[in-house]
């Protein structure tokens, strides 16, 4: 418990181990002046007003967007950078083929060359944070120390900050993650983001990014957090948590992953069609679950995060109504483009007109889009309509349900159920989906990223199966798992289906599935819905499309199934007996 004198403490003085770690980071880095984040609402208010003062953010409308900022990075600056993150793990084949590897002294050293006398003339914050409910036993603590006061407003709204979550870190017995970031000089040369799960800590150079630089999230949250989870038994997934309560007033927990901008703040937020009365859905968290055995065998939840860094071109009414509403105040926009009056502009809204683009540039289509695809709204969940009473709960809420997906124009239908958790889990390894803009590379490429982790697993994903197929054995009743594809397409390269709203008629038959009650047909891959086990009522969506999204071509599957087996090969002995069988399993389904 905290103690009432404690609330009177300077900050500096309430743990001596994030004294002792500011103290010999002030030395190494040594900036002007040392700024203790107490993460209070004063405190926001004074940082956006410093911000506004160097041009760093920029008010926008207050009439239309009250207290609504924009902040536009430095053009190469605009999404994660994975060839340039690093796991360092001791030994290599701890991080595995699936990281970025290099060895803890060598990383430590160059990023020592690169933070010493880095944040000369500038201020340091401190940022202690919490990542989940503050009482819960499931949530863990960090402190980030960085040079941008763009990152400790952003932290402010994403995570819990401050005074309480260092009190925490106390309680916790002075364990915390220690993340270290300097903006640098934003040189695309002198850029890294480190993780040394082994000791818990982070140091990212060179990058002023989301991802890159707000050390709470994929840093935290998932890299350390996902080799924290192996040890403690626990799971740090790339998942939304979503509550569906049903017109029969039963209310079930999905976990769904995704790669990012596939859609997961969406699917998080969904508003039920018209066409389908009754259903309610709230959200528990858009981007990061971490999942723990609970007492009574089942699997529950917490979203470690209490903010959006949501995707924002696209955002509109229509798909996605709370959305909207949401990022209408109280919002960051980081590289959206302007109209003439000051408003936030970005491609597929149906009003306003761009008249600056996200480079600050008068608008010209020739440039390319007006907002970055990658522009990101950030926003405090509290703002969101549907936000679950249940996601400040401390016990975190149980899981139904455990959704996997890609984007995918062919092969993978719209869904199919997994036969049982082992089979589960070689479905989550065997997600493939198109690149998008959220990390720095070509868009549009298919690669294989298994439970939309491939850039947030902190450790060798061959011991991440193993440890996913022991998590299964210690629940009595685990989730049952899917995969989802709202993203196939026709011949012609249009989408099949609708999705957004309508993807809760899927959701739906998952939730009757899981009473017992849902209709299916077995196929090699898993089960499937037959048409008349989806409700499609008020959807106008043409017989030959239905088929195609419920097809399974056993061809396409077999060459699907021999991609998946050249891409385990490439984790050699340390793949776990039970995937490997499971594929055969799949493979001998497909050959009958
Ligand atoms: O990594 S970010 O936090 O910038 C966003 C994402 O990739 O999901
Ligand atoms: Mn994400």
């Amino acid at each position: 418990m905290a103690t009432a004198p404690q609330s009177f403490l300077p900050l500096s003085k309430i743990s001596r181990s994030v004294a002792e770690w500011v103290a010999s980071i002030q030395t190494l880095t040594q900036p002007e002046a040392v700024h203790w984040c107490e993460g209070s609402d004063a405190e926001y208010t004074s940082l956006i007003g410093e911000l506004t003062a160097t041009g760093e953010l920029q008010k926008l409308n207050s009439e239309s967007f009250p207290n609504c900022f924009l902040a536009r990075s430095h053009p190469s600056d605009v999404a994660r950078v994975e060839h340039l993150t690093f796991v360092c793990t001791t030994q290599r084949e701890d991080a595995g083929p699936n990281n970025h590897w290099m060895a803890p002294a060598e990383a430590h050293a160059r990023m020592r060359e690169l933070f010493t006398g880095c944040m000369k003339g500038r201020t340091l914050y401190v940022i202690p944070y919490c990542m989940g409910p503050l009482d819960s036993p499931y949530s863990r603590c960090g402190v980030e120390i960085t040079d941008s006061a763009y990152v400790a407003i952003n932290m402010a709204l994403m995570t819990r900050i401050g005074r309480p979550a260092l009190e925490r870190i106390v309680r916790d017995g002075d364990k915390f993650v220690k993340g270290l970031h300097s903006v640098g000089e934003l040189d695309p040369n002198r850029r890294f983001i480190m993780h040394f799960p082994e000791e818990l800590a982070i140091e990212s150079f060179g990058s002023g990014y989301g991802g890159n630089a707000l050390l709470g999230k994929k840093c935290h949250a998932l890299r350390i957090a996902s080799y924290q989870a192996r040890t403690e038994g626990w799971l740090a997934e790339h998942m939304l948590i979503v509550g569906l309560q049903s017109p029969r007033g039963e209310t079930h927990y999905i976990a769904a992953a995704f790669p990012s901008a596939c859609g997961k703040t969406n699917l998080a937020m969904l508003i039920p069609p018209e066409s389908m009365p009754g259903w309610k859905v709230f959200t528990v968290g858009d981007d990061i679950a971490w999942l723990h055995p609970g007492p009574d065998g089942r699997l529950y939840a917490i979203n470690p995060e209490a903010g959006y860094f949501g995707v924002v071109p696209g955002t509109n009414p229509d798909t996605n109504r709370n959305a909207y509403d949401m990022i209408r105040r109280d919002t960051l926009f980081t590289n959206v483009a302007l109209t003439a009056g000051n408003d936030p502009w970005w491609e597929g809204l149906d009003s306003g007109i761009p008249a600056i683009d996200w480079q600050g540039r008068p608008y010209d289509p020739k440039n390319g889009p007006a907002a970055h695809p990658n522009s990101r709204f950030t926003v405090s969940a509290k703002r969101n309509p549907g936000y679950s009473p249940e996601a400040d709960g401390p016990r975190g809420v149980p899981i139904s349900a455990i959704v996997f997906g890609g984007r995918r124009r062919g092969v993978a239908p719209l869904v199919y159920e997994a036969r049982d958790w082992a089979h589960g889990v070689l479905v989550g390894a065997s997600v493939a989906s198109e690149t998008t803009a959220a990390a720095v590379g070509e868009s549009g490429v298919l690669r294989r990223d298994p439970m939309a982790m491939k850039p947030f697993c902190g450790y060798n994903f061959a011991d991440y199966w193993s440890h996913w197929l022991e998590t299964g054995k210690k629940l009595k009743a685990p989730p049952r798992v899917y995969h989802v594809n709202w993203f196939r397409r026709d011949a012609q390269g249009k989408f099949l289906w609708p999705g957004f709203g309508d993807n809760l008629r899927v959701l739906a038959w998952m939730l009757e599935r899981c009473a017992g009650r849902g209709g299916m047909v077995e196929t090699a891959i898993g089960q499937l819905p037959r048409p008349q086990d989806l409700d499609l009522r008020g959807l106008d969506l043409p017989k030959a499309a239905l088929e195609e999204l419920l097809s399974v071509d056993h061809d396409l599957w077999r060459k699907e199934a021999l991609d998946m087996r050249t891409y385990l090969d490439a984790y050699g002995t340390r793949i776990p007996a039970a995937l490997q069988s499971e594929l055969s399993k799949l493979e001998a389904r497909l050959a009958e």
